[in-house]
């Protein structure tokens, strides 16, 4: 009976050790802020881009090749197709356009590009003519790009001017979704920031989106995420329309060092649609946007597998599970004493990583740690890069060991312990998962941090870049 009581006892606290080590299930929280969110959008009925992951085809200028070439968008997965057309091609050609993208599950997004980089008002009236007049080619659901990259940059002509444009096409019985591209060739932060609100609330529908286009004018991560999380916030329907990447280091016509990487997980992060330019198609100058091989459509180049995998092309078999760009992405902390927070004070990766504050000492230990669903089968390695800040007495050193919890009894694996440091280079965690049964149901992972015999004081731990390879 003694024997049996202790064994209760023991069986008891390993219950106990397990149910304290690793995440405990705040993430609940941020599953109510979620909640919220998708009450509010009910609430003010703009319309929502999170699901749109586009190309853009170049239909004016390629007929058969770009269309023939929307079922290998299709097959790559995108679900979104911004149609590159003009007032010269023919609405019923432009009809056909949009009706094989529907067949295909393709959102179908027409835009007119002639007025590409203009300023005057009377070329914008050009194109809302054209679309009265050619109304009955364009079916009621699908979303029309009035004109590609019109309009002054940071300006009040760019704000009437599409009021007036969204007044004459609701007018005319138009009732689609208006989608309006920024001036100054379509990478404007100013009018979409100071003046898209003005546009949204002059549409008795409320029914229009507006489009931002990211270039050499967006080469700083920083801009990209504070720019649209600032219309996220403001309530300002947004989608980037077109984008490109880091072509040799930034020499290239477009002087474009765009990090697309970065670029995409942020739109992910925020809900935001994207539509990366182009299929393929482009002019010698730009050929480094083309995203399938011209010589057959079909072949992705360097930029169309970053844009089909988002991820690095030259990064191998690894994808990225967590980065942190701007959100915490459902991670929580356990034995912190504040956060976790995204932050871009250092990152492994991109501009951002997951930070906890922690008061130290000896024998202490603080997880960060996601408790969500994966299957790893197949998979041989986990990462994940940390590090501690240069702040508080870290005794005998801070380590640190990556685990995953597996199964319904949340069986605990781990990589072992590793000693790690403040130097902002990161410290790497592996976990070896070759040999784990169960990797189709893995429950949590996390890091669990080991304060240093004789450590004291307040410092903080820091988690980025959480890899599957
Ligand atoms: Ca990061």
């Amino acid at each position: 009976m003694k024997k049996l009581k202790l064994l209760n006892i023991l069986l008891l606290s390993l219950i106990f050790i397990s149910f304290i080590s690793g995440c405990t299930k705040t993430t609940d929280i941020s599953n109510n802020t979620l909640l919220e969110d998708i009450k509010l959008e009910d609430i003010n009925k703009a319309p929502s881009t999170y699901d749109i992951k586009g190309v853009n085809n170049p239909h004016i200028w390629f007929d058969s090749q770009a269309y023939s070439a929307l079922d290998t968008i299709k097959s790559y997965g995108f679900n979104t197709v911004r149609i590159v057309w003009q007032t010269n091609g023919s609405a019923s050609r432009l009809k056909q356009i949009i009706d094989r993208c529907k067949s295909l599950g393709l959102k179908p997004i027409p835009e007119l590009h002639d007025v590409t980089g203009s300023t005057s008002t009377s070329d914008l009236d050009r194109m809302v003519s054209w679309w009265i007049n050619n109304k009955s080619y364009i079916a009621s659901d699908v979303w029309i790009n009035i004109a590609n990259e019109w309009g002054p940059r940071n300006s009040t002509v760019w704000r009437d001017a599409y009021k007036n444009a969204v007044s004459r096409m609701r007018n005319a019985g138009i009732n689609n979704v208006l989608v309006i591209d920024s001036g100054g060739w379509g990478q404007d932060d100013q009018d979409i920031l100071k003046y898209a609100l003005d546009v949204l609330n002059s549409d008795p529908l409320k029914n229009t989106v507006f489009s931002i286009h990211m270039y050499g004018e967006w080469n700083d991560n920083s801009k990209i995420y504070n720019f649209l999380s600032t219309c996220k916030n403001l309530g300002i329907p947004i989608i980037v329309g077109e984008f490109g990447y880091n072509y040799n280091n930034g020499n290239n016509n477009l002087g474009c060092k765009v990090d697309a990487l970065y670029l995409m997980q942020t739109c992910r992060n925020l809900g935001i649609g994207f539509i990366a330019w182009s299929w393929t198609g482009n002019n010698s100058e730009n050929a480094w946007l083309d995203m399938t091989s011209p010589s057959d459509w079909r072949t992705l180049t360097y930029w169309g597998k970053m844009v089909v995998y988002e991820k690095d092309p030259n990064a191998g078999n690894s994808s990225v599970l967590y980065n942190f760009e701007g959100s915490t992405q459902n991670w929580a902390g356990t034995n912190v004493a504040g956060g976790p927070w995204s932050v871009n004070e250092w990152a492994y990766n991109g501009s951002y990583s997951l930070k906890a504050d922690v008061d130290l000492g000896t024998g202490k230990q603080f997880y960060l740690c996601i408790i969500s669903n994966h299957n790893f089968s197949g998979k041989t390695k986990l990462k994940a890069v940390v590090r501690h800040a240069a702040w508080g007495n870290q005794g005998t050193g801070m380590q640190a060991k990556l685990y995953i919890k597996v199964g319904s009894d949340w069986k605990w694996y781990d990589g072992g312990t590793v000693n790690i440091n403040s130097n902002t280079s990161g410290n790497v965690l592996t976990l070896n998962l070759s040999g784990i049964s169960g990797l189709n149901d893995v429950r949590e992972l996390g890091v669990q941090f080991l304060s240093g015999s004789g450590s004291s004081g307040r410092s903080a731990i820091y988690l980025d870049y959480v890899t599957i390879e």
